[in-house]
């Protein structure tokens, strides 16, 4: 494990400009781009042992990104040595760590590290931070914990009187072995139809619980060859054009969730090719979505379909609803004999757990002020809540391109925010009330009509008031647009006068 970083004197310190929350592609992106503004004043707090994210938690079998890696990376660090369209986890977990340390953020992580508890203190300027490795004081702090890293784990009658194991995707066991073994899958999402394909040619029996057929369409996957990787190394201008002509497909895309009429015309192809690998009717039947396409995550697999075909496979279109000490019963009422259960059940997004362990102005909660329902200014800051920056959190995820887009966006407002308060001296900088009221009502307004408002289905996207508080509405263009430079007027900026002294405060 690292020490402690120190700071410009060479002493240990515990107060620090900047603290950041997590060392995913957020924080890694948030730790990268404060250091290349200059400012060496920052510490990264990370839980875990490692950096990554999901791309370190994630290492179910198959476990890999849905977005082209030369899209789904830093802008400002690309990768000519992507082996493949779609990179696997282990690769992008090794170009996380590489960029980290190229750009010499990883000696200023804390691993090990979990926030227990931010207060905000105003007659300071700065957020009072207890960890499991005691405390820290930072004037701003980046939030990047993540909205996909706590496992939501499906309520299953008597779940503990199961006699074998319960594994969940997004924790994976190193150790974990399923060869011969009789096997339930739970969830046909994102992650369940990557890792179905690769775990079904060892076990003996594989049941999957479907609770809605998912939308799956072809995955246009190839290796880059290393001519190309070497073409891309000596020409940069050209990796940059590929990433150019990715970002515009993807973008296009858009236009189909924020019009779904233009969604169903595509339907007929994703149908065409679950059938081009069913040819049983009854599974056919159960493999189609009953909603619109896009309303929940659309997949992208070759195998997934052909898999259900194998004759240790059987597709149980029901919700598991609990387990006895030898087996899985779904709302079929069938108990199925298993010794392992896998939860590919995806994540608690709608009750993020740093929501509750932020404390604002008024010592409410950021879990109490959202009240269910996040709402933010620019999906990265919240009235009451100063100095404090959300990235890829709420109406920042995206259903049709590469999130790291809004990302790097997210760090260029809250940096342009910051300037603000160092340009005038102050210590705080917080969104105002109306402009959070504005943001919010021109999302809700965007939203209307989209596929995921309009499409029939039951996701996570929506939240328990049934606003869409996850996804961003419209074109990552438009993100940018309107958020990668804060507008003054969106920010009141007062507090104590800034003072280097008050930096070296024990
Ligand atoms: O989780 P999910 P995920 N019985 O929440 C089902 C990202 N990701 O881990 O649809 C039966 O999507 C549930 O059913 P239903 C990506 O953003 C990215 O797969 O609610 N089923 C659903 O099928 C993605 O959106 C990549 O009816 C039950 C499944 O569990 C997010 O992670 C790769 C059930 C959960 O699906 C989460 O994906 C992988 C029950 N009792 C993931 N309870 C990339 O490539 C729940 N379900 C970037």
């Amino acid at each position: 494990m690292l020490q402690t970083p120190s700071r410009r004197d060479g002493q240990p310190s515990r107060r620090f400009k900047f603290a950041i929350v997590g060392s995913g592609f957020a924080g890694l992106a948030a730790a990268i781009r404060i250091k290349q503004s200059g400012d060496d004043d920052f510490i990264v707090l990370e839980r875990a042992a490692d950096l990554g994210g999901v791309w370190r938690d994630n290492r179910y079998p198959g476990c890999a990104c849905d977005v082209e890696s030369h899209l789904y990376s830093l802008s400002f660090a690309p990768n000519p040595n992507w082996s493949h369209e779609f990179s696997a986890q282990p690769e992008i977990l090794a170009y996380l760590r590489r960029r980290a340390q190229e750009a010499g953020v990883l000696s200023r992580i804390n691993f090990s590290t979990e926030v227990r508890r931010m207060t905000w203190v105003e007659s300071a300027g700065e957020w009072s931070i207890d960890t499991s490795q005691g405390s820290y004081k930072a004037r701003f702090v980046f939030v990047a914990a993540g909205s996909l890293s706590n496992p939501s784990i499906p309520n299953l009658r008597d779940l503990e009187s199961f006699r074998g194991q319960v594994l969940h995707s997004g924790a994976w066991p190193e150790d974990a072995d399923l060869s011969g073994k009789s096997v339930a899958v739970i969830g046909t999402g994102a992650s369940a139809v990557q890792l179905i394909p690769k775990i079904q040619p060892i076990v003996a029996r594989l049941h999957i619980f479907q609770r809605s057929a998912p939308w799956v369409m072809p995955r246009h996957d190839a290796p880059i060859s290393k001519h190309k990787q070497e073409e891309y190394r000596r020409h940069p201008r050209r990796l940059q054009l590929e990433r150019g002509k990715l970002y515009v497909r993807h973008e296009i895309l858009a236009f189909a969730f924020r019009h779904p009429i233009v969604m169903r015309m595509g339907q007929r192809h994703t149908i065409k090719h679950m059938h081009g690998a069913i040819s049983d009717p009854r599974l056919r039947e159960k493999l189609t979505p009953n909603y619109t396409q896009g309303c929940k995550r659309i997949l992208f697999s070759n195998d997934y379909y052909p898999t259900l075909t194998r004759p240790n496979v059987e597709l149980i279109a029901a919700e598991a609803t609990g387990v006895t000490p030898q087996g899985i019963v779904g709302d079929d009422g069938i108990e199925r004999k298993v010794d392992i259960i896998i939860c590919a059940t995806g994540f608690n997004v709608k009750d993020p757990p740093y929501a509750h362990y932020i404390f604002g102005t008024e010592g409410q909660s950021l879990a109490n002020a959202w009240a269910g329902s996040p709402k933010t200014f620019a999906g990265t800051t919240v009235h009451g809540f100063p100095n404090l920056f959300l990235l890829n959190g709420p109406n920042v995820g995206l259903a049709h391109t590469s999130v790291i887009l809004m990302i790097e966006t997210q760090v260029e407002h809250a940096l342009s925010a910051i300037r603000y308060a160092d340009r005038s001296g102050r210590m705080i900088v917080e969104p105002r009330a109306d402009a959070q009221a504005r943001f919010t009502s021109w999302i809700d307004r965007q939203m209307r009509g989209t596929v995921w408002t309009t499409g029939g289905c039951k996701s996570w996207y929506l939240d328990g008031t049934g606003r869409n508080s996850a996804l961003w509405p419209s074109y990552t263009f438009t993100f940018r647009s309107r958020v990668a430079k804060a507008r003054r007027a969106d920010y009141e900026i007062r507090g104590p006068q800034y003072s280097p002294a008050l930096a070296s405060r024990p």
